[in-house]
């Protein structure tokens, strides 16, 4: 069979996207894509989980709708974010967005008992406040001693689709409940937390087969015949899968977020590796995403929105193009722009506070965010050198992130290493790609990364002088130093 189907959702956007492999070249068709946002209800940041649930209905219904009567399908999503569901099998709440502010305290209550070291050598996850373990802390203690299991959104999905629960391990390990010695979740944060460990499923890799789309739903919605299968479901996961690698080369899953690490085998939970706050997210294969996040687009999404979406992000791309480099920076992984009430607002103010010029325009503040993430690339990369002991020749950039060539082109001139931009849809194909290994037609993640590079425009950027770097990156240094290092 030669259709398989990605559900891929990110925090912005969604698509289901058939990948379609013929001599050894694979295509991608979108099928249907939609937008995604959390929304806020009294004074709470929530997923709609049923609009997104329809809108792989509607999806399924396109596809089914161009002839194709049986696939296999697998889900990505973000992270973090879960689901409670009772015994009944219905969701026990609302789906709180990890930017909600409720754990804007919880990393320091939680320290107080537990310290973050011995978080950090059991799990090797990085301390965000949203991590599902500080998420849970907060959550109504009721409604957890409710909860028959607790799905990660992923999981959620499937069971929606299917009515089995799983827990998919890529994504169960950025809960920070997971232990890298038994590779389960760990006993002494489940007591923490008064979770039971049957309040989640058997851990399940990327590969196995779930089982076939619920008969009602094909029939009430009129779908293909689906066989789900289990993916890489942190859509970070699918990425780095998708994402054609060489030896020596780092990569920035850039979407929302800007996830910039490299693959490794083994997880790297040294005391260097905590200090830096670098992660050791469970890979497809046996690997792991040492990474760092980086604030990410997230910074010209809210821009965006504030502007009521008047320009693409292609347009605020070009104006940012158009403006004088490095006028103004940001510290982008400063906490205040995790969820600040207006960014345009709290951009303005960081410059202001910090002796810079203001960011009036469009086009001052988008170029305001671009330089300040093509620092913060060089600033992580240079520090995931020295805590992997090893040189990154080159910086692999994917996601829709990879379409912004102004950014990609500044990040190579800073980071003064070659850039190779896509694929853009590398999610999709990770996505894609599991599920081509587990029914066969591709043999192993090697070959199909191989075919993922010969099969997609990569474009590569080299780098140029910066007019006066050095002093840039000395007002960069003081901008980091006069911060409190959160990140
Ligand atoms: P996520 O999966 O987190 O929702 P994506 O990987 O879909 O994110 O990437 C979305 C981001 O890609 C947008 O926020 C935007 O900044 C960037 N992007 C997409 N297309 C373009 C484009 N044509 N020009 C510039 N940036 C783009
Ligand atoms: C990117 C992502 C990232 C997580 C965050 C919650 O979409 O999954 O890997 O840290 O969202």
């Amino acid at each position: 069979m030669n259709n398989h189907i990605a559900v891929d959702i990110g925090a912005s956007s969604g698509r289901l996207v058939r990948g379609i492999l013929q001599e050894g070249v694979l295509t991608l068709e979108e099928l249907h894509r939609f937008s995604n946002r959390f929304i806020e209800q009294e004074d709470s940041c929530l997923w709609d989980i049923d609009y997104l649930f329809e809108q792989i209905i509607i999806g399924l219904q396109k596809a089914k709708g161009q002839g194709i009567t049986a696939c296999t399908l697998g889900i990505d999503t973000w992270a973090v974010d879960y689901v409670l569901v009772d015994a009944e099998g219905t969701r026990i709440q609302e789906v709180y967005a990890y930017r909600d502010r409720r754990t804007d305290k919880a990393m320091d209550e939680v320290a107080k008992h537990i310290s973050p070291l011995t978080i950090y050598e059991k799990t090797g996850i990085q301390q965000l406040s949203f991590n599902t373990l500080y998420q849970l802390y907060v959550h109504s203690e009721e409604e957890i001693a409710q909860a028959d299991q607790i799905l990660l959104v992923p999981d959620y999905l499937y069971y929606r689709l299917t009515g089995r629960k799983i827990n998919e391990v890529t994504n169960a390990s950025s809960t920070q409940l997971l232990n890298l010695e038994s590779r389960d979740f760990d006993d002494d944060l489940l007591d923490f937390l008064n979770i039971k460990r049957d309040q989640f499923a058997t851990l399940t890799e990327p590969g196995v087969i779930i089982g076939p789309l619920d008969e009602a739903l094909i029939q009430e919605y009129d779908l293909p015949d689906c066989q789900l299968i289990c993916v890489a479901t942190h859509d970070t996961a699918s990425a780095v899968l998708g994402a054609p690698l060489q030896r020596d080369s780092a990569y920035i899953s850039s979407g929302t977020w800007s996830l910039l690490g490299v693959e490794r085998t083994q997880p790297l939970n040294s005391m260097m590796a905590m200090k830096a706050n670098y992660t050791n997210e469970w890979g497809a294969y046996g690997t792991y995403r040492f990474l760092k996040n980086v604030m990410g687009l997230w910074l010209i999404q809210e821009v965006r929105r504030l502007m009521d979406d008047r320009c693409s992000f292609a347009e605020l791309a070009e104006l940012a193009h158009g403006e004088e480099g490095f006028r103004s920076l940001i510290s982008c992984n400063d906490p205040r722009f995790l969820n600040p009430s207006n960014m345009i607002e709290e951009i303005r103010n960081a410059c202001a506070e910090s002796g810079q010029p203001v960011t009036e325009t469009p086009g001052q503040l988008a170029r305001c965010i671009f330089d300040s993430l093509a620092l913060s690339y060089r600033t992580y990369l240079e520090e995931l050198e020295e805590l992997i002991e090893s040189r990154i020749e080159v910086l692999q950039i994917v996601g829709g992130g990879a379409n912004n060539s102004l950014l990609c082109q500044l990040t190579a001139d800073v980071i003064g290493r070659e850039v190779k931009a896509g694929p853009t849809e590398s999610t999709a194909l990770g996505n894609i790609v599991v599920q081509m290994i587990s029914t066969g037609s591709i043999t192993d993640i090697n070959e199909a990364r191989d075919i993922i590079a010969e099969s997609f425009e990569i474009k590569s950027y080299t780098p140029r002088p910066t007019a006066h770097l050095e002093d840039i990156l000395n007002r960069w240094k003081e901008l980091q130093l006069s911060k409190i290092q959160h990140q």
